[in-house]
C-alpha cells in the first residue's frame, strides 16, 4: 500500500507517532511530499528518519529549497521572518561542512512531483497552475510547484487525477478553521494534507497520513476529521475535464 505524508517539519516525535500508527511493511511504499525541515524541534532527526526508510520517495518543498538557496548566496528567506531557518542552522551545527554539503546535495536532487497512475493522483508539495501546460515540462516554472497557494487551491484543475498537496495549512481552507485533511468538494480535484503540525506549539495541529489505496486518514494523535478518517469515495471518482 502506498502512504503519502507532508509537512512534517522538524516535528519528529509527530513523525513517529504516525510511523507507529501506519506500521510499514516491507511492501509498503511511503512519499514524504517536502518540508521535512524547519519549525519543530528536531529537523535533523525527521531528515535522518526518512531516510533510513525503505521504499521511500521524498519530494522536495519550499523550505528544503530555501535552506538550498541560502547556502548559495541566492538569498535570504531561509533565516528571516518566520521561517525557521535560523533555529534549524542550530540543529545542524552537530554536522560537518561536509555533511551540510552532502545534505545540500541530496535536497537538491529530490524531484518536485510524482504520478502515480495506478491511483489516477498527483503528488506534489504547494500545487500546479492550471495554466501550466504539463505535457510540456521544458515550459515549467518550477518554483510554483512548492509556492503556489490560491491560483491553484481556488481553481478547478482541470486535469482528470486528484492532485495530493501540502504547503498551505487546512486550517486556511476549513471553514471551521480545523486542522483535519482538507477536500475541494466543489471541484473534487484535489485533497491538503498539511494539518499544520508546524504549529503544534499554538494551535490544535497534528501530522496526517493518508493511504492511497482505501482513502483511510491517519493522525499523530486521537482526531476524527469530519470525513471520518476516510475519503474513500472522494478518490474514487475521476475529476471531470472541461472542455
Ligand atoms: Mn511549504
Amino acid at each position: 500500500m502506498t502512504y503519502v505524508i507532508s509537512d512534517i517539519h522538524g516535528r519528529l516525535r509527530m513523525f513517529e507517532s504516525v510511523l507507529g500508527k501506519i506500521s510499514l511493511s516491507p511492501s509498503d511504499k511511503l512519499i514524504i511530499n517536502g518540508d521535512m525541515i524547519d519549525r519543530g524541534e528536531d529537523s535533523l532527526g525527521v531528515v535522518r528518519l526518512v531516510r533510513s526508510l525503505p521504499n521511500t520517495t521524498v519530494l522536495i518543498g519550499n523550505h528544503e529549497s530555501m535552506m538550498i538557496d541560502f547556502h548559495k548566496g541566492r538569498g535570504m528567506d531561509w533565516v528571516s521572518s518566520r521561517n525557521g531557518g535560523r533555529e534549524t542552522i542550530q540543529q545542524l551545527s552537530s554536522l560537518s561542512d561536509g555533511e551540510i554539503a552532502e545534505l545540500l546535495v541530496y535536497f537538491g536532487f529530490l524531484p518536485y512531483f510524482v504520478m502515480l497512475p495506478e491511483y489516477n493522483c498527483m503528488v506534489i508539495h504547494a500545487g500546479i497552475s492550471p495554466n501550466t501546460n504539463f505535457e510540456n515540462p521544458t515550459t515549467y516554472d518550477y518554483s510554483q510547484f512548492v509556492w503556489i497557494r490560491n491560483a491553484f487551491i481556488k481553481r478547478k484543475t482541470n486535469r482528470g487525477f486528484v492532485t495530493i498537496f501540502g504547503h498551505t495549512v487546512t486550517g486556511l481552507l476549513h471553514n471551521d478553521k480545523s486542522f483535519g485533511i482538507w477536500l475541494d468538494e466543489e471541484n473534487e480535484d484535489k485533497v491538503c494534507i498539511d494539518c499544520g503540525a508546524a504549529y503544534a506549539d499554538t494551535h490544535d495541529t497534528r501530522l496526517a497520513a493518508l493511504r492511497l489505496d482505501d482513502g483511510q486518514v491517519f493522525y499523530s494523535d486521537e482526531y476524527t476529521d469530519k470525513y471520518g478518517n476516510n475519503i474513500s469515495e472522494f478518490l474514487r471518482k475521476k475529476p471531470t475535464i472541461v472542455g
